[in-house]
């Protein structure tokens, strides 16, 4: 176990409210981890991180916290969290732990002092809280509009504004504030203390806002995403300004006070080349590279992005990281087979006219997708679920729909509960293992042939494919040395070297192409012959 474990590892992420229940609420807790513990020992990962399970009135399952020390009692309590946190490293698992440093749960104390205070108060320094225009104040501050649709500031019966990036129960903290910094330090430590090995931050990038008078506005971009909209402005008022690194050498400061140093793990929608300022040695160690989930299985697109992340992450002496799916994204069965071009959230929304996703080509690219983000140089972030190749449950009904984009958005989005939906465990029962009574969301009627118990011993499973791939991929990755192979890699066939003598092909074209020398020691599907089908990886040894 060294220092810097996290350079090549496997990391699980655990939605928690989702992944075992043990108390029969149908919602998981903090004990349904421990007791599925050894599901991630076989799958041999190197660390889990847990999603949110501190105290929260679930406005955004979770990512609004009421009290960033404690456990929610819905998902248990610290006692608890202890007892996971030795299960986990007895089998050698590290722990991350979700840090939500943007904001506050509307029913956080802080944000209740606030509200009582009033205009003026010290307790309203903590937030963003601004008087409107207008005559009477009636206009928010500016025309900054929420990640989750609607405008950006809400108003309280005094008259006064607040500024929430997400959902209005979500409110942003001021990071100026000398006692907002303290605090987190101290969140930093306290957990550290219990055990935990690192931290994941939510929207790294958004904490310092530009609040001079008058607000800058944001260039809007229809219809774009994240990476659109900071391209669209360089100099974004609340996204990635420059003060926000100082807030990270504070923290990497917090970090180094324990032994060994605690890690870190940024979570911010930024192209590559905006991301690598804050791997520093004195800020974050690493960052998602979220650029990586939009390559639509296009080889020229994951070369482009292969090739900025990890010699962007290597100019700054850190590695890339590699993410397919998440929490907050379309499941990759299903988005890998939807017809080319189409937007995931177009076709969530479409219902009964949706364009078929051809899950046969999903699941396939799927896998294919699991040997590239193994195979490549640096930690691969797996989540809850894609190691089953569990699709995307694309036909909940608005009623049960939790996740606030849906209303947010007046209906331009369907939200992410359909990657949300509870685990399988087992073939049959309430829920297929997950608890003793159904789960908070529901799951499809056939979710038990997906169950961990029917895919275990299969050699052709999803499951078996994670395991072999989790296992092989120590042979060579320690050895951070990558490069494509001037032979192979053309055209749809992505081909590179890592290590001594390990090669990985992915062919993402239709075409079948003959496979080199070698010997296979892992496909993603059947081979024909020494030829590679379409829609296939293989990792050769020569
Ligand atoms: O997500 C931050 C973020 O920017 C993405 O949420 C993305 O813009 C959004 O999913 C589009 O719908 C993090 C968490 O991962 C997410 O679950 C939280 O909702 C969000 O922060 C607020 O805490």
């Amino acid at each position: 176990m060294t220092d810097a474990w996290w350079r090549n590892a496997v990391v699980y992420q655990v939605y928690p409210r989702s992944f075992a229940d043990t108390d029969g609420d149908g919602v998981g807790d903090i004990a349904g981890v421990t007791r599925r513990i050894d599901h991630l020992w076989a799958l041999g990962v190197d660390a889990v991180w847990l999603s949110p399970f501190y105290p929260s009135p679930l406005a955004d399952g979770g990512y609004d916290v009421a009290d960033f020390r404690g456990v929610d009692p819905l998902l248990g309590s610290l006692s608890d969290f202890d007892a996971l946190v030795a299960a986990a490293h007895e089998r050698g698992i590290r722990v991350i732990v979700d840090i939500v440093p943007n904001h506050t749960s509307e029913r956080h104390p802080w944000f209740q002092e606030a509200l009582a205070a009033g205009p003026g108060s010290a307790a309203r320094e903590r937030y963003i809280f601004r008087d409107g225009r207008g005559e009477n104040g009636e206009r928010p501050p500016s025309d900054w509009r929420s990640a989750f649709g609607g405008p950006a500031w809400s108003r309280v019966p005094d008259g006064q504004w607040y500024l929430h990036l997400f959902a209005p129960e979500q409110p942003d903290l001021n990071w100026k504030h000398p006692g907002v910094r303290a605090e987190f330090a101290d969140i930093l430590r306290f957990w550290s203390r219990r055990g935990v090995d690192g931290f994941r931050i939510d929207v790294a990038d958004a904490l310092m806002k530009d609040l001079s008078e008058p607000l800058r506005e944001v260039v809007a971009v229809s219809g774009g995403d994240d990476f659109d909209d900071i391209a669209a402005n360089p100099d974004h008022p609340f996204r990635d300004r420059p003060e926000t690194h100082g807030i990270y050498r504070e923290w990497r400061a917090v970090f180094e006070e324990f032994d060994p140093p605690r890690m870190a793990v940024a979570e911010a929608w930024l192209p590559s080349e905006r991301l690598m300022p804050y791997l520093r040695s004195d800020e974050l160690h690493v960052a998602f590279n979220f650029e990586f989930l939009s390559c639509g299985w296009d080889a020229d697109a994951y070369r482009r992005v292969i090739d900025a992340n990890i010699g962007g992450a290597s100019s700054v002496g850190t590695v890339a990281t590699w993410v397919i799916s998440n929490h907050d994204v379309v499941r990759p069965v299903s988005a890998l087979g939807l017809p080319a071009g189409t937007d995931t959230n177009a076709w969530l929304l479409s219902g009964g006219t949706r364009p078929p996703v051809d899950p046969e080509r999903g699941l396939r690219r799927a896998r294919a997708a699991a040997l590239l983000e193994l195979g490549l140089p640096g930690s691969t972030y797996i989540y809850q679920g894609e190691e089953l190749g569990l699709p995307e449950v694309a036909d909940l009904v608005p009623d049960m729909l939790h996740d606030p984009t849906w209303q947010r958005s007046g209906g331009e989005t369907k939200g992410r509960d359909g990657c949300r939906v509870p685990i399988p465990w087992e073939r049959a029962g309430p829920s297929f293992g997950f608890s003793a009574v159904p789960g908070w969301l529901p799951q499809p009627s056939d979710w038990g042939e997906w169950s961990v118990q029917a895919q275990s011993g299969d050699p052709d499973s999803t499951l078996e494919l994670y395991r072999r791939a989790i296992r092989t991929r120590r042979a060579f990755a320690a050895d951070e040395s990558f490069a494509w192979d001037p032979d192979l890699d053309k055209g749809d066939v992505l081909a590179f070297r890592r290590g001594a003598d390990w090669l990985v092909l992915v062919n993402t074209g239709p075409a079948p192409v003959p496979l080199p020398e070698g010997e296979v020691v892992l496909a993603s599907a059947a081979l024909e012959g020494r030829t590679l089908p379409g829609d296939t990886a293989v990792w050769l040894r020569r």
